[in-house]
């Protein structure tokens, strides 16, 4: 047999899991994942990854993710364990028909388009944002760098108000919840929360509070914080988790 030949079907799925398993960190992006399959109604188990001692970079995490970043979800049926959270929750909602536009709606261009922003643009903005020594290390250059992301986040979180308000919310589809609620919803907390020196605020964006005080309203919601160690009012006045290994 040479390399080239096609792994058989089976021994492709010999080491899919029966049941999901979901690998983070306390209020990590794992808590987006968290959101999705407590809304979803689906079982789960839960592996913790102790960014204290930075386990994300092990060999055996790597092998789930090459890049060491959490979250991970394994996936029974699928031959390789999925990162990357937006992949992980469309995923989610196509798998089990629920919380995204279908195929050939007249939502899916709108609801693309958005899920792409939130991770390409806003969730990796405030990613650097949160570390920006890490891109570049002179301190005064991390700090211009800061500076001009907190202004692009600024201006991320007001197209999306606006969208909110043409849409008429409550939610980013309008009546319709889908996963962009909640991965909206943890950036706008982590926006608060990290980094972000009073720069940003709600105040500038009633549709998007609204959105948020709905959404942390919900049972599956309040469910996924309680498991995330997060207490109080998660989106509208977010307090840090209260579990062990929690980072910023
Ligand atoms: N693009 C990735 C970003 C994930 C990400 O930034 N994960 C952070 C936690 S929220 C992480 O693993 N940080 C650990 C590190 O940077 O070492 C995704 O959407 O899943």
């Amino acid at each position: 047999m040479t390399d080239l030949q096609p792994v058989a079907e089976e021994t492709r799925l010999a080491d899919s899991p029966k049941r999901y398993r979901l690998h983070g960190s306390p209020d990590s992006a794992n808590f987006i994942v968290r959101m999705v399959l407590e809304e979803l109604g689906l079982s789960y188990d839960y592996a913790p990854v102790d960014r204290l001692i930075s386990q994300q970079n092990s060999e055996a995490y790597r092998r789930l993710n090459p890049q060491g970043l959490i979250p991970v979800l394994e996936v029974p049926g699928q031959d390789a364990p999925m990162f990357e959270t937006a992949a992980i929750i469309v995923h989610l909602a196509e798998t089990h028909g629920n919380l995204a536009p279908a195929p050939g709606s007249p939502h899916r261009g709108r609801f693309l388009k958005w899920l792409f922003f939130l991770s390409n643009t806003l969730h990796s903005d405030l990613r650097i944002s949160f570390k920006p020594e890490r891109y570049v290390p002179e301190a005064q250059v991390a700090l211009s760098l800061h500076a001009g992301l907190i202004r692009r986040i600024t201006g991320s979180f007001g197209h999306l108000e606006a969208e909110l308000s043409a849409r008429g919310g409550p939610f980013l589809l309008g009546t319709e919840l889908s996963v962009l609620d909640h991965y909206l919803a943890a950036c706008a907390r982590w926006a608060q929360l990290y980094r972000n020196e009073g720069k940003w605020s709600l105040e500038a964006t009633p549709h998007l509070r609204a959105l948020l005080e709905t959404l942390e309203m919900r049972p599956a919601v309040c469910k996924a914080c309680e498991l995330e160690g997060i207490e109080g009012k998660p989106f509208t006045q977010p307090r840090p988790a209260q579990l062990p290994g929690t980072t910023a």
